[in-house]
């Protein structure tokens, strides 16, 4: 067994006895109440979701097994010559919540090269799409075609399954799901943008810098690369993708099924397909701005104001958890600061952001008026000539499989059950509304 899975097993065993002592002797301990607002919104807010991933506070962001996004650079052991951490590096982590060693990301490396090894199949499911399919439907047709080889699949219909052993195939699945999406995700842009002239894979390189070679873009391309999977693989567990994924694997469906659905969860423009709703944003003003003329406040509040006037989003901006800006947009905006600061795109970016928290506080709806993740994203990978807009929430689906794989190995080995909250009507919620409540 491979180091980082023994590794797993120990944690899960010391882990089982804590969530069976909590269920049986405080199963019935209150930890959050719904209102009615909350059953008809979306169930901002409820506790009712459990992972050891990450976690979300409102104020701070994220941090992954405990640490913030710059502690997570700063302690994760390097890409050789690089300034962020492999991507091994951090699945290890993101798994065991420990640090790995030198020789733990070694082995991870060379475990991930035996499982990259696309299936044939895959390209042809993504080549018998039509012309102009989106390419996040060829991302999730792609993930969803490689169920044929599920192991979990098979081990579920080997007649030997059970639960306490389940995760075990299911680390394998996603496993190789993970070492495989850079290569699909290379092979979906190149396919559709470079004629499809295909870049082969080198073996001799890390996750990251492999997708950077496929995709055929040179340094410091690897470490964007390294740093966006990193940043955008998890945001605990009730955003739509990690949920979607979550939701149906509860159904011991195996990942291939689920993380298919939570990429098209992440497809959505209110989710991860904002960054390329940004990118059109910021185009289309600099459009209207005309050549040469540089953003200022006013030109800036002005376009932002049309926006709202005509009913849309500031696309970026606001967030269902955070109520500061968000700390996976300041890692790209510090990356943006010292690699390409006289970008016009990041200049008009960085307007942006000074003025539109002011705009959208006087607007009075949103909650949060601070720029999310997809606010600056775009503008990193329109930088190094990934201009295809429609491209960019492909990348933040290969970043989310490590959150989404990660959760689902844990919610395998733990034994999650099948996830059914209970649905109540208008009716019933009127006859509480006017009794002050439902009657326990
Ligand atoms: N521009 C204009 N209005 C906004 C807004 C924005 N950026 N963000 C929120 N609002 C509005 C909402 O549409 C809502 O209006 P209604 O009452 O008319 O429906 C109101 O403010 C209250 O919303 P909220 O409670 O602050 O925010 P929600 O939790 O409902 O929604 C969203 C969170 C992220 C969906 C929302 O802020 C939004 O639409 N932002 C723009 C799209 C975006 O950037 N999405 C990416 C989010 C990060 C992410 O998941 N990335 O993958």
């Amino acid at each position: 067994m491979a180091r980082l899975k023994e590794r797993l097993l120990e944690k899960i065993q010391a882990h089982r006895p804590r969530l069976a002592k909590l269920v049986k002797e405080s199963g019935n301990v209150v930890i959050d109440k719904v209102d009615i607002g909350q059953c008809v919104g979306g169930a901002r807010d409820v506790r009712c979701l459990l992972t050891d991933i990450s976690s979300l506070d409102p104020q701070e962001g994220i941090r992954f097994r405990g640490k913030t996004i710059s502690e997570t650079f700063a302690d994760l052991p390097k890409a050789p010559g690089s300034e962020y951490p492999t991507v091994e590096a951090f699945w290890y982590f993101l798994l065991t919540g420990d640090m790995p060693t030198e020789s733990d990301v070694e082995e991870v490396l060379y475990d991930f090269k035996g499982r990259a090894n696309v299936p044939y199949y895959v390209y042809d499911v993504i080549r018998s799409l039509p012309r102009g399919t989106h390419p996040m439907v060829m991302l999730s047709s792609a993930v969803l075609s490689m169920q044929r080889d599920s192991k979990f699949s098979r081990f579920y219909n080997s007649g030997k399954f059970n639960k306490m052993d389940a995760w075990g195939p299911m680390y394998e699945d996603c496993c190789d799901l993970v070492a495989r999406l850079p290569e699909i995700a290379a092979f979906i842009y190149r396919y559709n943008y470079k004629n499809a002239d295909i870049i082969t894979p080198n073996p001799e390189l890390d996750l990251g810098g492999n997708f950077a070679h496929m995709m055929g873009v040179g340094k410091p391309y690897d470490d964007v690369s390294r740093m966006y999977f990193i940043i955008h693989s998890d945001h605990e567990s009730g955003n739509v993708s990690a949920h979607a994924t979550h939701l149906v694997a509860s159904a011991l469906s195996d990942i291939f099924y689920a993380y298919s659905a939570g990429l098209n969860g992440l497809a959505g423009p209110l989710h991860g397909l904002a960054n390329q709703e940004v990118l059109g944003w910021i185009l289309r003003f600099q459009r209207q701005l005309g050549e040469g003329v540089e953003p200022t406040k006013e030109n800036v509040t002005k376009a932002l104001w049309d926006t709202l006037n005509a009913g849309q989003v500031i696309p970026g901006y606001g967030h269902a958890v955070l109520r500061r800006t968000d700390p996976r947009y300041t890692a790209q905006r510090d990356f943006s600061l010292k690699h390409l600061p006289e970008d016009p795109l990041f200049k008009l970016v960085s307007m942006i952001y000074e003025v539109a928290p002011g705009v959208l506080t006087e607007h009075g709806k949103t909650r949060n008026p601070w720029p999310n993740v997809d606010a600056q994203s775009g503008v990193i990978q329109w930088h190094y000539g990934v201009k295809e807009w429609d491209f960019y929430t492909v990348l933040f689906g290969v970043g989310r499989s490590l959150g989404c794989c990660a959760n689902i190995i844990w919610d395998r080995a733990l034994g999650y059950p099948l996830e059914r909250p209970k649905s109540v009507t208008t009716d019933m919620l009127e006859q509480w509304a006017a009794e002050g409540g439902r009657k326990f």
